[in-house]
C-alpha cells in the first residue's frame, strides 16, 4: 500500500515594488487552481511571496520597513487563498514577512506557514539562516539586508503531520545548510519544502555567479538524498526591480533525482507524483539513522562557536 501525493511548486515571476498584496494573491490563486486541476493536494509558494523582495533596499524609516510585513495571517488580502484551499482541498506553504508582538515587543521574522486541505494553519517556521548584511554597503548594485530587517527564527526546525504527510520547511538560504535538512530528517520529515529569492549576482563573490543554479540544485538534491525526503523549492524568479532572480524551482526525490524543474522565469506550476513511502528505501538502508549514525563524533557541529579546525 503506497501513500501517493501530487506535490506542486508554484513559482512566481517578478513582483513589482508597486504591486499590491491583492494583485499578488490573484496570481497565487490562479496557480493554486491550476495545481488543483492537475491533481495536486499540496502547493509550495515562494519566500516573501506577497511582495517584492524588499531587503534589496536600505530603509531608515521603520514605518517604511514595517509596511512590507504582515501583522496577522490570514488577513484581508490573503483570506481568499485560505478559502480556495478549503474549497479545492489543496494545502499550501506560503512565505511572508511577519511582524509580531506575541511576546511583548515588536519582532520581525522571515516566516512561512503550512495550511492544510481544510484551509487551516497547521504549522509555522521562521527562517534561521539569514544571509546578507545589516548596514548599507555602497559597492553593491542592490542590498541584501535580511540581517537588518529580520531576527533569526526562534522556532527551530519543526516537522508537522499534515494531511497524513510529515512536512518540514526551510526558507531560501536555509536550504544550503545540511543541518537544516538533518534536523528535520531526524524528526521523520517526508517532505521538506520552501521558497527562495536568489539573485543570480552575489556582489561579494561574483566569480561564483555562473554557479548560482548549480549550487541551488546541488543543495536541494543532496539534502533530499542524504535525508531520504522529497525536497521542493519554489523560486521568485526573473528580473525584479533590476535584480535578476534565479528560477529553477524544483522537486527532488528521496534518491536525489530532480523529478520536476521549472523552465521559465515567470509564474509557473510544476508537479510530481510523490510516493511518501519511497523515503523508506533510503531511510531504512543507506541513511538508516538508528543503525549507522555516529553522533558521538558530531559534537563540534552543534557547538555554539566552533573554532577553526586544527589538524590533530
Ligand atoms: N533570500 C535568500 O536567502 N537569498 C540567499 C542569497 C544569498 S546571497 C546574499 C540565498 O541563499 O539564496
Amino acid at each position: 500500500m503506497t501513500r501517493k501525493l501530487t506535490l506542486a511548486v508554484a513559482q512566481l515571476g517578478p513582483i513589482a515594488r508597486a504591486e499590491t498584496r491583492e494583485q499578488v494573491v490573484r496570481r497565487l490563486l490562479a496557480m493554486l487552481r491550476e495545481a488543483a486541476g492537475r491533481g495536486a493536494t499540496f502547493v509550495v509558494f515562494p519566500e516573501t511571496a506577497l511582495t517584492t523582495f524588499f531587503p534589496r533596499w536600505f530603509f531608515e524609516d521603520q514605518a517604511e520597513v514595517d509596511a512590507w510585513f504582515e501583522t496577522e495571517m490570514p488577513n484581508a488580502a490573503t483570506l481568499p487563498l485560505f478559502e480556495a484551499a478549503a474549497e479545492l482541498g489543496v494545502g499550501f506553504n506560503l512565505g511572508y514577512a511577519e511582524l509580531t508582538t506575541e511576546d511583548g515587543p515588536v519582532r520581525h521574522f522571515n516566516t512561512s506557514i503550512l495550511v492544510d486541505t481544510k484551509g487551516r494553519i497547521v504549522g509555522k517556521y521562521r527562517k534561521v539562516h539569514l544571509p546578507g548584511h545589516a548596514e548599507y554597503e555602497a559597492y553593491r548594485p542592490w542590498q541584501h539586508l535580511e540581517k537588518r530587517y529580520f531576527e533569526p527564527g526562534n522556532l527551530g526546525f519543526p516537522v508537522y503531520e499534515m494531511d497524513s504527510a510529515k512536512v518540514g520547511m526551510f526558507i531560501c538560504n536555509d536550504r544550503r545548510w545540511p543541518e537544516t535538512w538533518r534536523v528535520m530528517g531526524l524528526k521523520g520529515a517526508e517532505i521538506i519544502c520552501g521558497g527562495f529569492n536568489t539573485p543570480t549576482h552575489n556582489p561579494p563573490v561574483p566569480q561564483h555567479d555562473h554557479l548560482t543554479s548549480y549550487h541551488h540544485l546541488l543543495s536541494m538534491q543532496a539534502g533530499s538524498y542524504q535525508n531520504g525526503v522529497w525536497g521542493a523549492a519554489a523560486a521568485k524568479a526573473g528580473m525584479e526591480e533590476g535584480s535578476m532572480l534565479l528560477g529553477h524551482s524544483c522537486i527532488c526525490a528521496p534518491t536525489g533525482e530532480i523529478v520536476a524543474l521549472s523552465s521559465t522565469l515567470g509564474d509557473e506550476v510544476i508537479t510530481a507524483a510523490c510516493d511518501l513511502d519511497a523515503c523508506r528505501h533510503i531511510r531504512d538502508e543507506i541513511f538508516n539513522f538508528k543503525r549507522h549514525r555516529q553522533p558521538r563524533h558530531y559534537g563540534l557541529i552543534s557547538e555554539v562557536e566552533a573554532e577553526p579546525l586544527t589538524v590533530a
